[in-house]
């Protein structure tokens, strides 16, 4: 950014705490500038762990997204709070824990349980936003349906979540298709199970899939919002990689399918390893490989799909942002790019994220762009938990957030991304009368199911990233276990 653009976009940005990532020098001047806040593009994909060639992946194609991390914050070490996609985005976009809000399932609406919860975007419409949605942000069929001034759907599940509401609109064919993905998450019938597993190939260069209709209206509303009154947040949320993988031919011919690695923990069915509790790697897979063996071959063939549906993801990006540049709104418009959880592809047998406390099903890309920011195109290594975006976002956009929210605001690692950060990272998950917590500090993961009683598990993340041999019964990590257990149970919310 040159100066006199510099000193245009600071003159756009309200409230010193929205200034905290640039140079101090500017900041008394951008004080006393009264005038407007930012714009906010939001790129949510769906089920994609880091998968990317910015994070060191050898082999795949994602031009695009590596292009915007050098333009952003890359977080190396960001987490989900739930490997689920309702549970997570419920907490990534209200700020409460998923002990808090009560929410483990793709069925239930947060708002039912808790009316006194505001989302994230319900804020920053009250603050005076233009508040757009385009594709998957909430849940299918569980959208915050007031918390949009352009978009959103009404919601399909009833307060008990056992039955869809009666004429609810499903928001199109295909938003069905999505859902139907999603239920083979939770329910697996041989008919949900099939529209899952399996690979798919889009007809020409994909411009019928929802994916590529998604990037196209984010690209209109951007034209349409761009020179309005008030500033726009812009939420896109893709379905890609979500199951099935979906991509034209010419983003599986990309790869080799003999060069895709498999994961050094690759097994052919979901796998206990020796030393681990059951519950920690639950027996059936629920997106891919469901109910049936891989072999390595067609575990790599299962593999190149993804990667397939990560390029064709990273290609609507893209056009998303490309029309961002050519607007000439990226002076004036954060960029957010994150998804709502991670993802096993092969390792210890599994194809799916559901029931997993495994780094792989937690850990999630986040980047985030702030116009003239003082850690563009750097790398932060800390690690960090999306229940803090929400009042990142506040900060950055001047927006107040509630009172009551989690989290604590990332805007000292978007000034300086070796600052001092030693906060715990949470995730969750319940299984059947199970409960899953797990806690990540610098070095250490420790997860334990129902309070102990259904085991746990202890990891030296820096000498065992790939999460190998369980250190809970060690001897030798009495004191770590000691330490990690009682941080655990800082956690808020319910227990069982
Ligand atoms: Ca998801």
């Amino acid at each position: 950014m040159n100066p006199s653009t510099r000193r245009k976009f600071i003159g756009q940005m309200a409230g010193a705490a929205a200034v905290a990532a640039l140079p101090a020098a500017l900041r008394a001047q951008a004080d006393r500038a009264g005038a407007r806040r930012p714009n906010v593009l939001l790129l949510m994909a769906d089920d994609l762990r880091p998968e990317l060639h910015c994070h060191g992946v050898e082999g795949i194609r994602t031009p695009h997204i590596d292009a915007l991390a050098a333009r952003s914050l890359r977080f190396n070490r960001a987490y989900c709070q739930y490997p689920l996609c309702n549970p997570s985005r419920s907490s990534m976009f209200t700020g409460h824990y998923p002990t808090q809000t009560g929410v483990m399932d793709n069925r239930q609406w947060w708002g039912y349980r808790h009316p006194d919860y505001v989302s994230m975007f319900r804020r920053f419409r009250d603050a005076g936003y233009n508040t757009i949605t385009e594709g998957k942000i909430f849940h299918i069929g569980i959208d915050d349906t007031d918390a949009w001034t352009v978009g959103g759907a009404q919601r399909r599940y009833a307060p008990d979540a056992s039955e869809h509401i009666d004429g609810a609109a499903s928001g199109g064919a295909a938003v069905a298709a999505a859902a139907t993905a999603d239920a083979a998450t939770r329910t697996q019938t041989p008919e949900r199970a099939s529209g899952s597993d399996r690979i798919v190939v889009l007809e020409g260069d994909g411009e019928t899939y929802q994916d590529y209709g998604h990037a196209t209206r984010a690209i209109a509303r951007l034209k349409e919002y761009k020179d309005r009154d008030k500033p726009f947040l812009l939420a896109c949320g893709f379905t890609n990689p979500h199951s099935p993988p979906r991509a034209p031919q010419r983003s599986y011919d990309q790869y080799d399918v003999a060069k895709v690695p498999l994961p050094v923990d690759y097994a052919p069915r979901p796998t206990v390893p020796p030393g681990f509790p059951a519950l920690s790697v639950v027996p059936r897979n629920t997106d891919l490989f469901i109910g049936r063996d891989s072999t390595p071959e067609s575990a790599r063939e299962m593999k190149r799909a993804y990667w397939a549906a990560v390029s064709f993801l990273d290609e609507q990006v893209g056009r998303v942002v490309q029309a961002l540049d050519e607007l000439k709104l990226a002076d004036n418009t954060i960029i957010v790019l994150t998804t709502d959880h991670g993802y096993h592809l092969g390792e210890k047998g599994r194809w799916s994220k559901a029931y997993s406390l495994f780094d792989v099903a937690v850990r999630i890309p986040l980047m985030i762009s702030v116009p003239g920011g003082a850690a563009n195109g750097r790398v932060c290594d800390r690690n960090v938990e999306m229940i803090n975006l929400y009042r990142t976002m506040c900060e950055l956009c001047d927006v107040p957030p509630p009172d009551g929210i989690e989290g604590v605001s990332m805007t000292p690692l978007l000034h300086d991304p070796g600052a001092a950060w030693d906060r715990p990272v949470y995730s969750v998950v319940a299984y059947r009368d199970a409960l899953g917590r797990s806690v990540l500090t610098e070095g250490w993961r420790y997860t334990q199911w129902n309070e102990g009683e259904g085991g746990e598990v202890l990891f030296d993340e820096h000498a065992d990233p790939h999460e190998l041999k369980n250190l809970a019964n060690d001897p030798q990590h009495a004191g770590k276990l000691a330490e990690l257990r009682a941080l655990l149970n800082k956690l808020p919310g319910r227990t069982r």
